[in-house]
């Protein structure tokens, strides 16, 4: 198992449209797995697999206190949603910006698991927003795409200001250790 490395917006490799996952190999194996440690030490509550630059229709999550209910859901399709509220929400590519999304609050999935069959399920509430959310990452989607041009223009300055203070920061410490006296 292995941590992959999260791209953060505006990256443009999250606009990237996800392709159909067509082969259910010890590969795709090893991919879950990597998603599902990534999502875990993030920590997050899901994670696409477009957030780590593999763009299949891929996404795992777990919503539960435990951190014991891995959920993995491939080619997602809803083939029914009802209800409408607002949730807070956040997104490991969107680092320290939350607000609030209009979601379904139930809908009916059909996916394939890990191993290929396919299943249809309910989903209501919190795992029922995200779930969206996740399946917007394979659309090239984010959630701040939903606010206004200006509230993302101020986002994504305030991620560029703290990305060139942690540069900075990281110049200064290899500086410090390449001076061998
Ligand atoms: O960790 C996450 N929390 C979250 C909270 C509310 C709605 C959606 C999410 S998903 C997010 C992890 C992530 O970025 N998944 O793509
Ligand atoms: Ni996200």
């Amino acid at each position: 198992m292995a941590l992959r490395s999260i791209l953060e917006y505006p990256d443009p490799r999250l606009r990237t449209r996800a392709q159909t996952v067509t082969t259910f190999d010890a590969a795709l194996g090893t991919l879950i797995d990597d998603l599902l440690e990534t999502m875990y030490a993030a920590p997050g509550i899901g994670l696409a697999a477009t957030q780590v630059d593999v763009h299949q229709r891929l996404v795992v999550i777990d919503v539960s206190d435990e951190r014991n209910a891995p959920l993995v859901i491939i080619n997602p399709e809803i083939i029914e949603r009802e209800g409408e509220a607002k949730t807070e929400e956040g997104c490991l590519s969107v680092p320290g910006i939350f607000d609030e999304i209009k979601r379904a609050t139930r809908i009916r999935l059909r996916s394939h698991d890990r191993a290929g069959q396919v299943n249809e399920s309910e989903y209501t509430d919190l795992l029922a927003v995200c779930i969206q959310h996740e399946m917007d990452h394979l659309e090239g989607k984010l959630f701040v795409d939903y606010l206004s041009q200006m509230k993302r223009e101020r986002i994504r300055k305030k991620l560029d200001k703290e990305r060139r203070e942690r540069t900075a920061e990281a110049a200064r410490g290899a500086g410090g250790a390449r001076r061998a006296y």
